[in-house]
């Protein structure tokens, strides 16, 4: 939260997403909320699962909130999960604690006839409801972002019905069964458009696409599976709300990061730790906003790798619209005095 903003200044993020290099890069962290933080484990215990804990709007926007009361961040990002889509779908969906998600995998034509076509919006209801509870208790400079995951890396969950190390299942199928799962895809990339699209009808001001998973694909693989699926997305969104500013996060896109960051319609792209940011400042178009890109590990570690990570990217990022966030998640054994150490350093410049 940057000091002394009258109530009608844009917001630092927003601005930022407008191409608008902001003196001081707002901040927030992929997975701000969740088990690092001691209020979180309290409140998740008053939930019997994690998917119960999602559904509750008093818990999740509960959960939404604690980082930025905690650190002062610019941005929340709403708590739920990206699987919260095949859930609505009618796969079954449930998380067991420590071990990831499980769910009933898609394996066949069947499997695939068996989904709903449009989301179930009634099971849906509770995270709209959050975000309302959200936006009426957000500092002013705050703002809130929507998400959901891309339709290559909830594919990927959809039908391995769990995490795997590098996604075969559905490489596999997508190779032995391509109209399958070009179906399944541009289902997943209609239905989350319009999820996104009332995500800001429900009052998100941004929203990030989450394909961690697009780094395991060939270059051919990778235009079919990520980049046209989330162009789709983009143009369906167009038609529903005028310029909604959309991050997309493409986790290991690497090389094709250029390719990717050239889709018509992005307000900002998510660097993971892999890039070099003095790099990626040079070679991707502005007034594209740049996020990222701090290593998870470094913010666990604390001390001089944290601050030569958070130099190296406010140098790099320099002369660009960035936001300030990690290459990925926080990890739960993340000391609570490195984030403070974190947000203290970016907001000194
Ligand atoms: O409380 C717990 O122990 C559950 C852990 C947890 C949390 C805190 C899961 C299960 N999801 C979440 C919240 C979550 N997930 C958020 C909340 C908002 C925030 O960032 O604070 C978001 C944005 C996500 C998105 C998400 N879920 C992604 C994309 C981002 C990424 O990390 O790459 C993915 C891949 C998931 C699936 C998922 N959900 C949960 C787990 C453990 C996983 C990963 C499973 C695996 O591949 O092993």
């Amino acid at each position: 939260m940057t000091a002394a903003l009258s109530s009608n200044a844009p917001k630092p993020l927003l601005a930022a997403l407008c191409g608008v290099r902001q003196p001081v890069p707002p901040i927030w962290l992929m997975r701000q909320a969740g088990r690092y933080l001691p209020e979180y484990r309290a409140i998740r215990a008053e939930a019997p699962s994690f998917l119960e804990f999602c559904y509750n709007p008093r818990l999740a926007a509960e959960a939404t909130l604690q980082p930025i009361r905690r650190f002062g961040f610019d941005a929340a990002i709403l708590f739920s999960d990206i699987l919260v889509t095949p859930h609505a779908l009618g796969q079954s969906v449930s998380f067991e604690s420590g071990d990831g998600p499980r769910l009933q995998p898609i394996e066949s034509a069947a499997d695939y006839a068996a989904l709903r076509e449009e989301l179930d919006w009634a099971r849906l209801e509770p995270v709209f409801e959050t975000i309302e509870r959200v936006k009426a208790n957000l500092p002013a400079e705050v703002a809130l972002i929507g998400f959901c995951g891309a339709p290559w890396t909830v594919a990927s969950y959809m039908i391995a019905g769990r995490g795997t190390p590098d996604q075969t299942p559905a490489r596999l199928f997508a190779y032995r069964q391509p109209d399958l799962f070009a179906a399944l895809i541009d289902r997943l990339a209609d239905v989350s458009a319009e999820y996104l699209a009332r995500q800001f009808r429900a009052g998100a001001e941004a929203a990030q696409i989450f394909d961690s998973w697009s780094g395991v694909l060939p270059p051919a693989e990778f235009e079919r599976w990520c980049v046209k699926p989330i162009e789709r997305m983009l143009a369906r969104l167009r038609a529903s709300a005028p310029r909604p500013p959309i991050i997309a996060f493409p986790r290991g896109a690497a090389t094709r990061l250029a390719e990717f960051a050239a889709l018509g319609g992005l307000a900002g792209v998510g660097l993971d730790t892999a890039v070099e940011p003095a790099a990626a400042a040079a070679a991707l178009p502005a007034p594209l906003a740049l996020q990222g890109n701090l290593d998870p590990v470094a913010l666990v570690a604390g001390g001089r790798a944290l601050d030569e990570g958070v130099e190296r990217a406010l140098r790099g990022f320099a002369g660009r619209a960035h936001i300030f966030n990690l290459g990925h998640g926080v990890l739960p054994q993340t000391p609570i005095a490195h984030v403070e150490r974190l947000v203290a350093r970016v907001r000194a410049g």
